[in-house]
């Protein structure tokens, strides 16, 4: 998170660290990417968090993954780490273009009741651009490797689709596609997600509506984070059931 500032699990507690033995060592808790709880026992993440290209293996070999809840500071040992009984990457995912970057963990044991966010659905007021929302993560505080050891989040606004249609009409990170991403950030730049964050939560009054996925450097101006849409989740899975 760039431009952010610490929070408390209480403040956030559907925010989980997404966590695998060996990595980042035995600072982090090997805490890897973001993710955000969406039902007691559903987790919402990245696909690119899971997929082969970013591990270098599929979900079913990240040793001991796991989520960690209800703590802000990764080596505490607050809240609960549970294991994920099951992964499901989105089938739409492409890693071409970053669209539909989403996919669903199912935990061993189900969360607290309090520990869950809604999902914005289409329509939602929400999604205007000016809108203010905040990003949540782990990840990267200055775009040099300097990953945050407590939870952190930064106030960012919903951008319009135009705004990152024109930053990123192609570029080599992805293409900026409205139906399933919408665009976030601060015009000036400063305040963003970095590596580290994917995965996490973009919420705005009250209810989910991305999760972290793309964007070119961090917290650069003209360089809007891009977040996987909430309303395009929540018609995939409607779909799946
Ligand atoms: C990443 O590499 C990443 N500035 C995530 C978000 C952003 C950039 C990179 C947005 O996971």
């Amino acid at each position: 998170i760039i431009g952010g500032h610490p929070v408390e699990i209480s403040q956030a507690p559907w925010t989980v660290a997404l966590s695998s033995r060996d990595r980042f060592g035995g600072t982090r808790a090997g805490q890897f990417c973001g993710g955000v709880a969406v039902g007691r026992s559903t987790v919402l993440t990245a696909a690119h968090c899971l997929s082969e290209s970013v591990l270098g293996g599929p979900p079913e070999r990240l040793p001991d993954l796991r989520i960690i809840a209800g703590r802000a500071e990764l080596q505490s040992a607050e809240g609960l780490e549970i294991p994920v009984s099951g992964a499901w990457v989105n089938p739409e995912y492409d890693p071409y273009t970053n669209a539909g970057d989403f996919a669903v963990v199912t935990l061993a044991s189900p969360l607290p009741e309090d520990s869950v966010i809604g999902l914005a659905g289409a329509g939602d007021p929400a999604y205007a651009p000016g809108t203010p929302a905040a990003v949540y993560g782990w990840g990267d505080t200055t775009g040099a490797g300097d990953y945050a050891r407590g939870l952190r989040a930064a106030p960012v606004k919903v951008l319009a689709d135009s705004v990152c249609e024109r930053a990123y009409p192609g570029s080599a990170e992805g293409r900026y596609l409205s139906e399933s991403m919408v665009c976030a950030g601060e015009q000036q730049g400063g305040r963003d997600a970095c590596q580290g964050d994917s995965g996490g939560p973009l919420v705005a009054q009250g209810k989910l509506i991305g999760l972290v996925s793309w964007g070119s450097g961090c917290g650069l101006a003209g360089n809007p984070g891009v977040y996987t849409r909430g309303s395009y989740v929540a018609r995939v899975l409607e779909e799946s059931r």
